[in-house]
């Protein structure tokens, strides 16, 4: 194989923060934008229907809304809030591959 001046350009954007879309909130199954990725305006009662039930990582709310995530479909169980455009952001702590279900909460204020 050859090293030339195509090795030197950088991944392709399509691999990590980049694909999630302006104006949604975007849940990753990888560390800093990789892996499998999701997308919502409005949210997702069951996310087994969006292949990722207990597998968010790393998340990016690029919508003008607070989102919440919960651990329980339907919007139950330990819930986690998102501050409108901030992120994005890789979960370290213990709410790492817990989210079942997520949605636009734009009337809340998340705690600091
Ligand atoms: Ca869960």
């Amino acid at each position: 194989m050859t090293v030339g001046q195509a090795d030197a350009e950088p991944a392709s954007p399509a691999a990590g923060w980049d694909r999630c879309p302006a104006g949604n909130f975007c849940i990753f199954d990888g560390p800093d934008g990789t892996g499998g990725m999701a997308w919502f305006r409005s949210g997702s009662a069951d996310l087994r229907g969006q292949g990722m039930d207990n597998r968010t990582t790393s998340y990016w709310n690029r919508s003008s809304s607070t989102f919440t995530m919960y651990d329980g479909y339907n919007y139950t169980g330990e819930d986690a809030c998102i501050t409108a455009n901030s992120g994005p952001w890789t979960i370290t702590g213990h709410y790492d591959n817990v989210a079942s279900s997520v949605r636009a909460t734009p009337g809340r204020t998340c705690p600091l």
